[in-house]
């Protein structure tokens, strides 16, 4: 008897504790559970090979430490601020392409990450919010070493950020600049984003002291390129990835809508952030170094003859043309489970009209099924 009420008395402080537990930390309990739901739903998810993600010289796993934090899902409100420098901020980045790396695999090896691509650092409350804006057709294959690369080196900033990826619609021309634009519209309808990156789909940054936060300027921060000899190929560039707050961004009324297909947009871009009376602000050369995955120029993308005649006319068009000016039309919105796909159309030099009816949202992941009930859920950050 005396045994059997040590017991229930056992088990009932046990119980106890369990609620009150989750209680105060509903959001905490939720990850936890989702956690094992995850790596349940998908076999193998955490048993990506690591045979070529070792560490080269003093380069680090952009996972490495990254477990310790998996382990801490103790989030709850009034968390403390996050330090100004991340513990978890170390340096250079070993970039290597896994070859049978899955978005499976991606995703078993953020547990953290929210549908559409969205993470809060589960022990602070972080410093700033970022959105990450890629724009996007026909690039899946380097879309999974992205958002391989990505989270990881996002969640060693310590950083509140989500991942849209803008897709084109549709087989006409390639328009970059304009899909930038439209992440714009689109990020900040969802939130109050304090600094927007745009990013191509094949840049891996590499080397996580290059902090993706806005600076008092529009910053240009791949400036460091292993296909220009990690050096900036002329002063004013601002390719590959740039970061702007939302006001800098307005003050130069955006991106150009009407560069189609390849080249001189970001020249554009780069004369717009001048004359809008401001200037490019840079990381430290060994900070902003990016590999970018070799390709050749995509089908749809054939370079913009008339890009030289248009740069030397921005001075008179960029107050008439850019978020000012903005046409599209959203096709879908699916909220997956590593990023956030905006499908949009964007018709042709001719405007909206000339659009041809959409066709379905291509698969953003070919090998990954779309989640239809996923989509219609907004992500909670
Ligand atoms: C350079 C610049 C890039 C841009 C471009 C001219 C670098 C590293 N980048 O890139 O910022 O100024 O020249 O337009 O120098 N994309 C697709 N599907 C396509 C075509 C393009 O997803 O069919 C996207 C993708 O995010 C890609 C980006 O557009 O990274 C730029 O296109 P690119 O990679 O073909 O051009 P690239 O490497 O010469
Ligand atoms: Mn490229």
């Amino acid at each position: 008897m005396a045994l059997q009420s040590k017991w229930r008395y056992g088990f009932m402080f046990l119980g106890i504790q369990l609620v009150v537990m989750a209680l105060l930390s509903r959001e905490g309990y939720h990850r936890r559970v989702t956690y094992f739901i995850r790596i349940f739903r998908r076999p193998g998810a955490t048993s990506l090979p690591h045979h070529n993600l070792t560490v080269e010289g003093n380069a680090m796993d952009v996972y490495s430490n990254l477990s310790n934090l998996f382990l801490k899902y103790n989030r709850r409100d009034n968390l403390p601020l996050c330090p100004k420098t991340s513990p978890f901020v170390g340096g250079p980045i070993h970039v290597s392409f896994p070859s049978r790396l899955t978005l499976a695999n991606v995703e078993g090896k953020n547990p953290l990450v929210m549908h559409g691509g969205r993470y809060r650092p589960p022990d602070c409350e972080a410093r700033h919010k970022t959105a990450i804006i890629i724009p996007h057709r026909n690039r899946e294959h380097h879309l999974k070493y992205l958002l391989y690369f990505l989270h990881p080196f996002l969640q060693r900033q310590q950083l509140n950020y989500g991942i849209y990826i803008i897709h084109q619609a549709g087989n006409y021309t390639f328009n970059r600049a304009k899909l930038m634009n439209i992440g714009f519209r689109e990020a900040m309808r969802e939130e109050d984003w304090d600094c927007l990156f745009f990013h191509d789909v094949d840049l891996i940054p590499e080397d996580d002291r290059n902090t993706y936060i806005c600076d008092a300027n529009p910053k240009h921060a791949a400036i460091a390129m292993d296909k220009f000899g990690y050096k900036l190929p002329y002063n004013m560039y601002f390719g590959g990835v740039s970061a702007l707050s939302p006001l800098q961004y307005l003050k130069m009324n955006g991106f150009p809508n009407n560069y189609w297909g390849w080249g001189g947009e970001d020249d554009d871009i780069g004369i717009r952030v001048s004359l809008a009376g401001m200037h490019i602000s840079r990381p430290p050369l060994k900070h902003g170094r990016y590999k970018m995955i070799k390709h050749n120029l995509d089908q749809g993308n054939d370079v913009n003859p008339k890009r030289f005649n248009m740069l030397a006319k921005t001075r008179q068009t960029w107050k008439l043309d850019g978020m000012n000016s903005l046409e599209y039309e959203l096709v879908s919105r699916q909220y997956l489970p590593l990023y956030a796909n905006i499908t949009v159309n964007i018709g042709t030099e001719k405007g909206l009209k000339t659009l041809i009816k959409a066709p379905p949202p291509q698969a953003a992941a070919k090998d990954e099924p779309i989640d239809k009930e996923a989509a219609k859920v907004p992500p909670k950050p």
